[in-house]
């Protein structure tokens, strides 16, 4: 899954892609590259930081001019928002996954909004503030139960649904790290697992980078989320993650 942040101010490459042409290049480069799903967004998440909330009018007209073109490329798009009007704003114009950073927990019209379109669902596991104190894997397991129940009550099928521990939301630095070595728990639900480290800030405490030199971290972090069970990579650098997962399933099938 490549990355394309449609916003002025996201953590890793805020203001690059705001000019819809440039958007769109970069939206075919990650296709060319081999992405199979192109992620947009027009709201930093801001997994760190002061977050400056985007009214909903302002992510539409973000978009308006990238992603029902990027949808005419012909590779599934999500929509990476946490505000069901978006989702459905998208869902109408080409995007067909619906990736909520909320897991469908904060905006309570987002599961009927992706059940009545017959999306996908990205659910990610988000808390408002890191604690270290916390069992991890047993809150998002918690987390991925209540979203999975408002799921269902709203009538998206569990087939559509795709769980993403949220690397870098509401945890410590070591905490995400846990959620990478122990994402094998997290397959107990049946369910395909994404991950999305690219970038992100536990990888600087480890070997301190600013974020457009993360990608050795990031690529070490997704090698190991596939071999522990990751079925989809969200990745702002395309062309290198998949080298790099190329090579990696090349050694394992020689053995
Ligand atoms: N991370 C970010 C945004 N959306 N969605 C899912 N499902 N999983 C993630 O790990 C995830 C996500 C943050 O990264 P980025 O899009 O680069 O930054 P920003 O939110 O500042 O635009």
């Amino acid at each position: 899954m490549g990355i394309l942040n449609v916003t002025p101010d996201s953590f890793s490459d805020g203001g690059q892609f705001i000019d819809p042409s440039r958007a769109l290049d970069h939206a075919r480069r990650m296709i060319a590259e081999g992405a199979d799903i192109l992620d947009i967004g027009a709201e930093s998440t801001r997994p760190y930081g002061a977050a400056v909330p985007v009214p909903m009018q302002e992510e539409i007209r973000r978009l308006t001019p990238v992603l029902p073109a990027a949808a005419e490329f012909g590779m599934p798009v999500s929509i990476d928002t946490m505000k069901s009007e978006v989702a459905a704003w998208a869902l109408g114009s080409g995007a067909t996954i619906v990736n909520d950073v909320w897991g469908l927990q904060r905006d309570r019209a987002m599961a009927r909004v992706a059940a009545e379109r017959g999306a996908h669902v990205i659910i990610m596991h988000n808390r408002e503030h890191a604690d270290p104190a916390l069992d991890i894997m047993a809150e998002i397991a918690t987390f991925f139960t209540r979203s999975l129940e408002i799921a269902a009550e709203a009538g998206v099928p569990r087939q559509n649904i795709v769980l993403d521990p949220g690397i870098g939301f509401g945890k410590t630095p070591e905490q995400s790290l846990i959620a990478i070595a122990r994402l094998c728990e997290l397959k107990s639900f049946g369910l395909p697992l994404l991950i999305g480290a690219s970038r992100k800030r536990f990888i600087d405490k480890i070997s301190p980078a600013p974020p457009d030199q993360r990608l050795g971290g990031s690529v070490a972090a997704h090698l190991l989320a596939v071999a522990n069970g990751a079925a989809i990579i969200r990745t702002h650098d395309v062309q290198e993650t998949i080298q790099a997962l190329r090579v990696a399933a090349a050694i394992e099938n020689v053995r």
